[in-house]
Order: structure tokens, then sequence, then C-alpha cells
């Protein structure tokens, strides 16, 4: 049975923006579709942090999430962060779409996503390769610009 998420990403500043998932079976890969507006132009690392807590703003979502302790890393690797997603792109508006489809993530099962925060970040992720420890732990993408929690929806 298809499954399907959203999150809503606020923070202090004027960043804002929606998050839709979708994953057509347990087995599929999660598509992640919408926009983020109110950030610089260029990219922002965007993961999945381990708590859907927000009670401190977005710093109280704590980490990557990262059940099989791995090492921070990009999308495209085969060991990283469960909620490593990379960078997104704003343009010159200041807005970036997301249009991601990402094997890893799943909105089912013990290692569901669902409850746990999104955040977009101040700066780039390096993907684990900036050379230096808090590359292999953050991707250096500095502050938390706005986040929120993934909740089912229709
Ligand atoms: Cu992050
Ligand atoms: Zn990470």
């Amino acid at each position: 049975m298809a499954m399907k998420a959203v999150c809503v990403l606020k923070g202090a500043g004027d960043t804002s923006g929606t998050v839709y998932f979708e994953q057509e079976n347990e087995s599929a890969p999660v598509k992640l579709t919408g926009e983020i507006k109110g950030l610089t132009p260029g990219e922002h690392g965007f993961h999945v942090h381990a708590f859907g807590d927000n009670t401190n703003g977005c710093i109280s979502a704590g980490p990557h999430y990262n059940p099989h302790n791995k090492t921070h890393a990009g999308p495209t690797d085969a060991d990283r962060h469960l909620g490593d997603l990379g960078n997104v792109t704003a343009g010159a508006d200041n807005i970036a779409k997301i249009d991601i489809k990402d094997s890893m993530l799943t909105l089912t099962g013990p290692y569901s996503i669902i409850g746990r925060t999104m955040v977009i970040h101040e700066k780039a992720d390096d993907l684990g390769k900036g050379g230096n420890e808090e590359s292999l732990k953050t991707g250096n993408a500095g502050g938390r610009l706005a986040c929120g929690v993934i909740g089912i929806t229709q």
C-alpha cells in the first residue's frame, strides 16, 4: 500500500517550506517533492534528523538520523547516515524546488522516518569530503534555518 507523509518547515527567520513524501510500497524508493523558500541562492544541506522534537527549535531534533552507526556522507554513497539527503539548490528567486528519489529512506517499518525531523541548513553539505572531523558528522552545513516533523498524511 502506498504511504504518504508531509513536513512543514519553519524557523526563526524567513525560511519556510513544505515537503511531500510518497512511497509506492515498502521496498520502493521514497519520492520527495515540494519547495523551500527564503534561502540564499546556492546549495543548502538537507537531512532527516533523529528526533521529532522541536521544543527548543530545530536544535532539539538532534543529530542526523543514523540508526546503523555510519559516518556522514552524500545521498549516493552506500555508507551514509540514513538521513543524508545531500543538498538542495536555491535559485536567484531564493526558492529551492525539491525533487529527490531516495532508495534508503522508508516510510514504514522500524527505520521509518515518520515522526522524525527534516532540517534545511544555512550552508552547503560537503558530503563528508571536507577533510575534517566535522565533515564526517554534519558535512559542515552550519546552522539550522528551518525544520519540521514528518507526519502521516492521506
Ligand atoms: Cu541536517
Ligand atoms: Zn549525515
